[in-house]
């Protein structure tokens, strides 16, 4: 069986603060055998290639330093500056700066340049995420045969805003060297495949192969999902009851709602305070049944737009909370902390509603993990964005447009008066595609895809 080489901005294999996606491609590694690559995280004053190898849960890791400018130009600016809004539909807030284009490209050379010693004849390169969108082809320069497929993790903007982009075509032309390429949606792969017919003369075929500048690729739509019965085993794991009678017992019989998101003005958590605060102006008698309780890790803080998030949803907290709280009562209780995952599982659980409303998400792994770590007997009611991916196979969730008030109000409204055996019967849907299409499937298909490329394409 063939290797795998996973390559990612950075590699995360083993340790507790593991997320879903890493759990899974670490026990891929195991199975199959290989190679996980990407960046350290650390700087260095002169880049040597130099890779440190790791052996870490039966997952062998090589990382390699970065020096400073590629820190700035790649990580906290093209990726995160430019490509990260864009994708995400914020040109308001994109930067488009050569010398961040520039230090992408280099830093894509070294690690091609890198990671390509490493590859073996019978390998399996897996590509992931809006970092790496030129790896592929800088590897097929360095002579690599082998298939070499990306995942985006991220939504595939459309058309007529990736066309803000300077190198806008070549970003995507680039991609043609990959042999397969997956999305969550099939909205994004359309997207994807508008981009390419529109501006690159692309055609695509009925079963998904994409044939443009005389090059063929596979595009497939593969929606991840998470671990659902570990998930589920860690709600009610020891941590998490503990969790679950902390939480239960600091909304003194106040039915919780919660959100947990990175901090990141993708995730919608200005509209969704908007949206909470609508519903506590129309419906004054709910006001004192309810608490918010919104975790927010600080992401990304090197980068302006993060810092102003951060402060402008401060700002928003303490005026809400200002304006509607009472002696014995705030409505919203606002975290800037990550817990360990066995915590959040205890929190999901304790609150009837999960309110996941982001303005655009690739998937959205919060909305499955809330769905796995509710009692089956009495379980909350999921909110969920139209625009996240995740949307598109969780229906039996009350979808709501995100930028409108009134419709977060209704909602929160629709879901506290939900009779339960509505809950548990959109529950029992819902829990079944968590269950169906979980981050083993998502893994399985992607490989499985990928395994057949030569047969396929060429
Ligand atoms: C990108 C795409 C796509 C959050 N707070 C804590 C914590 N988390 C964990 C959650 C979840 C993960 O982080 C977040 O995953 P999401 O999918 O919600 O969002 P992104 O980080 O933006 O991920 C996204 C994903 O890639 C996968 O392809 O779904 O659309 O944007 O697992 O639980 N984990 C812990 N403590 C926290 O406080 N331990």
């Amino acid at each position: 069986m063939s290797r795998l080489i996973v390559i990612s901005n950075r590699v995360s294999a083993g340790g507790g603060a593991q997320g879903g996606l890493a759990v899974a491609l670490s026990a891929a590694l195991r199975e199959h055998g290989g190679i996980w690559f990407g960046w350290s995280g650390n700087e260095t004053s002169e880049f040597t290639g130099h890779i440190n190898f790791q052996r870490v849960d039966g997952v062998t890791t090589a990382t390699v330093d970065l020096e400073e400018q590629d820190i700035d130009e790649y990580y906290n600016g093209y990726a995160n500056r430019t490509l990260w809004p864009l994708f995400h539909y914020r040109i308001d807030l994109a930067e488009y700066e050569r010398s961040y284009a520039e230090g992408y490209q280099r830093a894509n050379e070294r690690f091609a340049d890198t990671v390509r010693p490493l590859i073996e004849p019978d390998d399996l390169v897996w590509v992931q995420d809006y970092h790496m969108f030129p790896l592929g082809k800088e590897l097929r320069r360095r002579g690599i045969t082998n298939p070499i497929g990306f995942f985006l993790h991220i939504p595939w903007p459309p058309r007529r805003l990736l066309a803000t982009l300077p190198e806008a075509s070549q970003l995507v032309e680039g991609l043609l060297d990959y042999d397969l390429i997956g999305f969550h949606t099939k909205e994004w792969l359309q997207s994807f495949c508008d981009y390419a017919q529109e501006e690159l003369g692309g055609t695509v075929s009925q079963d998904g192969v994409l044939t443009a500048l005389g090059r063929r690729v596979r595009l497939i739509a593969c929606p991840a999902g998470i671990d659902a019965k570990e998930f589920a085993a860690l709600a009610a794991s020891q941590k998490a009851r503990e969790t679950f009678e902390r939480v239960r017992e600091s909304a003194v019989g106040r039915t919780l709602i919660v959100g947990v998101d990175r901090l990141d003005y993708s995730k919608g958590l200005e509209e969704r305070f908007l949206g909470y605060e609508r519903f506590l102006t129309e419906h004054p008698e709910e006001r004192k049944e309810v608490v918010l309780l919104q975790i927010a890790p600080p992401s990304r803080g090197t980068v302006d737009s993060y810092q102003r998030i951060r402060s402008a949803l401060e700002g928003l907290a303490g005026r809400i909370n200002g304006a509607h709280a009472g002696l014995d009562w705030v409505p919203i209780r606002y975290v800037n902390q990550g817990y360990p995952r066995d915590m959040l599982a205890g929190v999901y659980r304790a609150s009837k509603i999960g309110l996941v409303t982001p303005l655009r998400d690739g998937m959205n792994l919060v909305a499955k993990e809330y769905v796995a770590a509710q009692d089956p007997d009495d379980p909350g009611v999921i909110i969920l964005s139209r625009f996240a991916g995740a949307a598109e196979q969780m229906t039996d969730a009350l979808l709501v447009n995100p930028h409108s008030a009134e419709e977060i109000s209704d909602a929160l409204r629709q879901a506290l008066s939900m009779p339960r055996p509505e809950r548990i019967r959109r529950w029992e849907r819902l829990m079944h595609g968590v269950e169906q299409n979980d981050i083993m499937w998502w893994l399985q298909r992607f490989t499985d895809a990928l395994r057949q490329i030569p047969a396929s394409v060429d």
